[in-house]
């Protein structure tokens, strides 16, 4: 589809992970508690658009690209959760980009992840950097939407949180939101794996064990 990857730095500017994102000043996503600091003004990426704003301010529209890398987040060790884990974001900007293309695209990416019989859902929801924004399902794998442990008895698995890039992040971006919008999509690289293999604790990602590793050969 014509996606290249981009690739940026884990220790970043606070500017470019919260300010030129559209969040706000005061968001808890920007409290110590969440995120880990190393000066005032820089912090470990809690996500990857910070990569996706360092393309849109040194290259010109149209603009196609996945950032995936690890991002870092002040959480506990259990099952569900560490601090730090990996995301896949995606971004597209070129003129007269709607919400039509952002559907397309990642209802075509639900269908070769999880097989061309899945189908997918938009629910809306809110993020600072994009507006509309959603959260995507797609119908459980497993058991194909009549509903099983897979999907806690719903039929849907989300997977991803997306929307239109926020005029305000356009021209933090240098990027003219009359001439230009586009779309952006975040997700969880080790959420999407433990659902696709069945895989019940996010330690084992990281543990490098070879007998766990030898059933990806
Ligand atoms: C998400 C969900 C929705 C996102 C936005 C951008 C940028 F840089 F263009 F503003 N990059 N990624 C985005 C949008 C990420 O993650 C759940």
């Amino acid at each position: 589809m014509g996606f290249s990857i981009a690739e940026g730095p884990e220790i970043e500017w606070a500017k470019y992970n919260f300010d030129y994102l559209n969040v706000p000043q005061d968001h808890s996503a920007r409290d110590l508690q969440d995120t880990f600091y190393y000066e005032d003004d820089i912090v470990l990426r809690t996500q990857t658009s910070p990569v996706q704003v360092r393309v849109m301010q040194e290259q010109k529209p149209p603009l196609r690209i996945i950032s995936p890398g690890r991002v870092y987040r002040c959480d506990e060790i259990d099952a569900t959760h560490s601090p730090v884990f990996h995301q896949m974001e995606g971004l597209v900007i070129d003129k007269g980009i709607t919400m039509s293309d952002l559907k397309g695209t990642l209802d075509l990416f639900a269908k070769k992840l999880f097989g061309e019989q899945t189908k997918t859902k938009f629910r809306p929801h809110q993020f600072y950097f994009t507006e509309p924004s959603a959260e995507m399902d797609v119908t459980c794998f497993k058991c194909g939407g009549i509903g099983c442990k897979v999907c806690s008895n719903t039929g849907w698995i989300e997977i991803l949180g997306c929307g239109m890039v926020h005029p305000n992040v356009l021209r933090f971006c240098g990027i003219d939101p009359d001439e230009y919008s586009g779309f952006a999509f975040g997700m969880g690289l080790d959420r999407i794996t433990m659902i696709k293999y069945g895989i019940n604790d996010l330690r084992l990602l990281f543990e490098n064990d070879l007998r766990f590793l030898a059933q990806f050969k």
